[in-house]
């Protein structure tokens, strides 16, 4: 059996779009954040680091369990153990690993950075400008890529979907000045946003 253990924020997302994306059964536990619940003892064992999210499955490789943080990792973790949403021609893996780290690495962070900056008690509004302006230049830059192919890497779907569509969820949904004005981003995340896991994977 499959343990998630999540938050409602990109990188909470992530995880458990990757899990209903591939078609893998799990028990999702809430993690409130606010609440410290990702800084108890028994979560600590889990991730020293604290954060969520964390996958726990008794069935891993070879009937071992595995214990895994980092929503790329378990994102790919998922594709792997399932045969999903990976390419299977390897002269596709370079650029779909390229796209995954871009949504992953560059957009979720960025946005880490605006909200952060923005609750600091003292007020950084050039700080907050400046990430802002990156995110919507990223954006912007993937509006591009969009109108060139269907999906994140390429004509087909794969995990750097489900990582941009993370990203782009919670941007949209906290910040939507920052996804605007972008038609193709916004063709591409209408198609994400019909899909039947991905409406599973939001619903808290
Ligand atoms: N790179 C990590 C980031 C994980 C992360 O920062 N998680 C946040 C929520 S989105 C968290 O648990 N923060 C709690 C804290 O830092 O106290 C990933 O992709 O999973």
């Amino acid at each position: 059996m499959i343990e998630l253990y999540a938050a409602g924020t990109s990188n909470g997302m992530r995880a458990r779009i990757a899990l209903e994306e591939c078609g893998l059964a799990y028990r999702f536990h809430a993690v409130d954040l606010a609440k410290g619940e990702n800084r108890t003892p028994q979560f600590l064992a889990m991730n020293p680091f604290g954060a969520i999210p964390v996958l726990k499955d008794s069935d891993g490789p070879g009937g071992k369990p595995v214990l895994i943080s980092q929503s790329t990792a378990i994102l790919l973790y998922c594709a792997e153990k399932s045969g999903r949403h990976l390419p299977q021609d390897p002269a596709a893996r370079p650029a779909m690993l390229e796209a995954l780290m871009r949504a992953s690495t560059d957009l979720t962070p960025m946005f880490g950075a605006v909200t952060l900056a923005s609750r600091m008690k003292e007020s950084h509004p050039a700080t907050v400008a400046e990430f802002k302006s990156r995110m919507q230049g990223q954006f912007k830059t993937w509006d591009g890529i969009l109108a060139a192919q269907r999906y994140a890497a390429s004509a087909e779907l794969t995990i750097a979907d489900l990582s941009l569509y993370a990203g782009y969820w919670r941007t949209k949904g906290a910040l939507p000045e920052l996804v605007a004005g972008n038609p193709n981003l916004e063709r591409w995340a209408g198609e994400m946003a019909a899909r039947p896991a991905i409406q599973r994977a939001l619903k808290l």
